[in-house]
């Protein structure tokens, strides 16, 4: 009876044929088909705490769903997780899909204030939290009308040892909303991305098979967290698409983690954001000796991977890094470099399956070698943003989604990053919007007004810099930069805040008096 119920792939042809049956719930795919074909011994997954086989995960997942229903989650309802990265992670995540409810995992290194909007826009009747973001996360629970129950970590063992072992998979269909991810936008208001069941074994078939050539036998570790889609793929769905092992770690991926982690683990695919890799070439120290003996390949996405750290990362570790462009509407990568065909500096070409276009202001495509507007179309986009109609007809035309990123295509069909077209920042792979911080800074009794744009670091990643206009000129100088700095760290997710305060006596603007960020940037 369960046969029907997999996604058929056949990654012979390229790119790969992918067959979703009408009757679909991804976690019977993903996690009940190992048991099915003989690989339930199998190390699922390896934590900080021990490891978990396929056959244990089932279980488990069975376990969480039961639990979650228990509780209160029902079919469609969405499940909020803040977790860090642990075996808690999939069995909570594929629990709540494999009831029909929603899972939304949550960025862990937001405030309460964002974890309020969060919680109230996706109105999660469940919130599965690590201990260690409870004190975050409880006020946002309670501001909630919509939370029943607020889940710590430390308590799904009890609660899912209580809960049944078998569970019968809730009949959802590949057309239905299956999990959210949010993605920040330009005014600061995150927009829920809303995927479907079919969507994770698109990506799992197209990219991670198709261009990647992840196995049975890769044992993968990704720097990104689970929470973000990126890393959503890399260490939970890729693996368990082909019955491979994933490490997860929950600590801050610093270069120190990482290579502890790639030394412990071995992993043979890693994955990274450019300032990570940079990071981490910037201690000679760290090459393929002190890490992972089986590396094969790495990949990058985020942010564009400059070209000399992707030279310097192939000389030191002896494998290649494939950069490659994804988003969360997209849910993983679309234009990607590939095997025996990097070029450092680009994203490479389309991953077969997705098609691109490089448009101008008039939606004509652009000639090779000038710059257009990227938009692409593919079978893991999703269906909207979560109650807001206006992003989404400004982003979703028919099957095209419109990515906010300039490209430039060269006569080899090689594509590379020009920029963005609205005013967001990618900083170590992850989305700020300038507005919320120039906000942010406005709220300091000193700033009389801010404007905060992008500027290269020696590394030529961008990280925020801001201008900032104060109210009296004389308190200008470097204590009360670093005091500014304290204050985003205090108010917003401390990625955001800015590394350089410059002082300004007005900021440029247009006669109707709105910042001119670009005049900015240069310099
Ligand atoms: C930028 C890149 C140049 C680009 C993501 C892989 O980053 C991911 O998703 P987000 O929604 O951001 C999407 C935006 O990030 N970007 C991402 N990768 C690259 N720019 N070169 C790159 N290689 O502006 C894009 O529109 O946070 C990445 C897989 C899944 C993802 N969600």
């Amino acid at each position: 009876m369960l046969r029907g119920m997999y996604a058929l792939v056949d990654a012979s042809h390229s790119p790969p044929r992918v067959t979703v049956p009408r009757e679909y719930n991804a976690a019977v795919d993903f996690v009940d088909r190992h048991v099915a074909e003989g690989r339930g011994g199998k190390v699922a997954f390896l934590d900080d705490h021990g490891s978990i086989t396929y056959r244990e995960l089932t279980e488990r997942v069975a376990r969480a769903g039961h639990a979650l229903r228990a509780l209160g989650a029902g079919l469609e309802q969405r499940v909020a997780l803040c977790l860090r990265d642990t075996i808690d992670f999939p069995a909570v995540f594929w629990g709540a899909l494999k009831v029909g409810a929603v899972p939304v995992p949550l960025n862990t290194l937001l405030t309460t204030a964002d974890y309020t909007f969060l919680l109230r826009d996706s109105r999660a009747v469940v919130v599965v939290v690590s201990d260690e973001l409870l004190a975050k996360i409880e006020p946002a629970a309670r501001a909630s009308p919509f939370v029943k129950h607020v889940v710590p970590a430390s308590r799904l063992g009890a609660l899912l040892d209580a809960a049944p072992r078998e569970l019968e998979a809730a009949s959802t269909c590949a057309d239905d909303v299956a999990f959210w991810l949010y993605s920040s936008g330009s005014t600061g208001t995150p927009k829920g991305a809303l995927h479907l069941h079919s969507h994770l074994v698109q990506t799992a078939a197209l990219y991670a098979r198709g261009v990647l050539g992840i196995r049975e036998d890769d044992v993968v570790y990704s720097a990104a967290k689970l929470f973000f889609a990126y890393g959503l793929g890399n260490a939970m769905t890729f693996p368990m698409h082909v019955g491979a092992t994933a490490v997860l770690v929950a600590e801050r991926p610093t270069p120190a983690v990482v290579m502890r982690t790639m030394r412990e683990r071995q992993p043979t695919i890693f994955g990274g954001v450019p300032t990570l890799f940079a990071s981490i070439l910037a201690d000679p120290a760290h090459d393929r000796a002190s890490g992972s003996a089986r590396l094969r390949v790495s990949t990058s996405a985020g942010e564009a991977l400059p070209a000399h750290v992707g030279t310097r990362w192939r000389e030191r570790f002896g494998s290649d890094i494939l950069d490659g462009i994804g988003s969360t509407e997209l849910l993983h990568i679309f234009l990607s470099n590939r095997h025996g065909d990097v070029r450092y500096g680009t994203s490479g070409k389309p991953v077969p399956g997705y098609d691109v276009k490089l448009v101008d202001d008039s939606g004509e495509p652009t000639p090779d070698g000038e710059d257009g507007a990227l938009w692409v179309r593919g079978p893991s986009a999703c269906v909207a943003y979560w109650a807001q109609r206006d992003k989404s007809l400004a982003t979703f035309h028919g099957p095209w989604t419109r990515t906010g990123d300039r490209y430039v295509r060269d006569e080899g069909g090689y594509y590379t990053y020009a920029g963005r077209s609205d005013d967001m920042l990618k900083v170590g792979g992850i989305w700020v919007s300038p507005f919320e911080v120039e906000s942010a800074l406005a709220a300091h009794d000193a700033v009389l007004e801010a404007a905060v744009v992008g500027h290269a670091d020696e590394e030529g990643l961008v990280k925020p810099r801001a201008f900032v206009v104060l109210e009296d000129k004389a308190r200008a100088g470097d204590a009360l930069a670093a005091e500014l700095k304290a204050f985003i760290k205090e108010r917003l997710a401390p990625y955001k805040y800015p590394r350089w305060i410059v002082f300004t006596d007005e900021l440029p603007k247009t006669a109707t008096g709105k910042i001119q960020r670009y005049k900015l940037r240069v310099g």
